[in-house]
């Protein structure tokens, strides 16, 4: 299984894993047809993944956007539980996206860790919420964000860590596997198929359907798929039309023509309405449950 997962033995330093222990998961995937990891509990050692990272001294950005009513309803608990499970002994520095600065919870923060708070603007729709942020983090990357953090992921604040969520989850680039659909046949995948749009995939094509509550990566990798993906939503619109699943469609289409060089198991971000699975260890984030009546407008 080593053998066949090249991108796992880089120089050690570089994939902040040590090595893989693929045998200890044989019953999941854990390497992609690309030669990617796909991280799953019990493969890497925490430790040595701690000790890469801290040698290497980084700073890693999280980056989040509480727009509306989504600022009371998530944002604190996303903050409180990041302090007790997101790149614990690294550096870390949050990026908070609002419209409503001044209503930013006060989260106490642990040694060496840091918020910033970034104005955005509230868009009219929804769909316009959720896929402008590929085009305010591209913004932010080419900024502040993008001279102070080393590596960085995006997430959606829908949802709260419940275990560790460590530097084992760094590499170059890093998507996560949607929890709904890892185990579907890729027919039955929910990319973006219409050929009008710019995040649609050829019949018959696809990986893995990628979820956009989390993906990661360098400053320089996340330059470009942000770029990507906010070019492929101002063409859509141009052209009057909308990708299924919005800014995920695109995502998912720029992950497919750009192999991530890491993937995360549905471990790291898990939603409890599936219920438990024998190959789910220890969930790292839970999503929220659904409450669209409430929030959609
Ligand atoms: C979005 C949809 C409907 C109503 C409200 C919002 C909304 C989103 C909002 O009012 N305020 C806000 O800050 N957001 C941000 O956009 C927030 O960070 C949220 O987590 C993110 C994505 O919206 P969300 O979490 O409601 O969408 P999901 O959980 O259905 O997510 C998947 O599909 C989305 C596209 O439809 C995105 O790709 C998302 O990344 C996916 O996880
Ligand atoms: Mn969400």
């Amino acid at each position: 299984p080593m053998g066949t997962c090249p991108l796992a033995r880089m120089p050690l330093s570089d994939n902040f894993t040590g090595l893989l222990r693929p045998w200890a998961r044989p019953e999941v995937l854990t390497c992609t047809s690309w030669g990617a990891p796909i991280i799953w509990d019990g493969i890497f050692d925490p430790a040595v993944a701690q000790q890469q990272a801290r040698q290497k001294n980084l700073t890693i950005g999280l980056t989040v956007f509480a727009v509306g009513r989504y600022l009371e309803k998530y944002l604190a608990r996303f903050l409180e539980t990041a302090e007790q499970h997101f790149m614990v002994g690294l550096r870390v520095v949050y990026y908070v996206f609002t419209e409503r600065p001044s209503a930013v919870p006060r989260v106490a923060l642990g040694q060496g860790r840091q918020l910033r708070v970034e104005r955005v603007d509230r868009e009219r729709r929804w769909q316009d919420v959720s896929m402008e942020r590929m085009r305010r983090l591209h913004v932010a990357l080419s900024g502040r964000l993008g001279r102070e953090a080393n590596f960085v992921f995006c997430m959606d604040v829908d949802q709260h860590f419940s275990g560790a969520f460590g530097p084992e989850a760094l590499a170059e680039s890093v998507a996560q596997l949607h929890a709904w659909h890892y185990h579907w046949p890729q027919r039955l995948l929910p990319f973006e198929r219409d050929a009008r749009s710019a995040a649609a995939l050829p019949f018959d094509q696809g990986d893995f359907y990628y979820h956009a509550a989390v993906f990661g990566g360098s400053v320089a990798a996340l330059r470009r798929l942000t770029a990507h993906c906010a070019q492929a939503i101002r063409q859509d619109r141009a052209r009057g039309v909308e990708a299924r699943w919005h800014d995920e469609s695109h995502l998912n289409k720029f992950f497919w023509l750009q192999k991530p060089a890491k993937v995360l198991s549905p471990e790291f971000c898990w939603s409890s309405e599936i219920g438990m699975r024998a190959e789910i260890h220890r969930p790292r984030l839970l999503w929220a449950t659904k409450e669209y009546a409430l929030v959609r407008y």
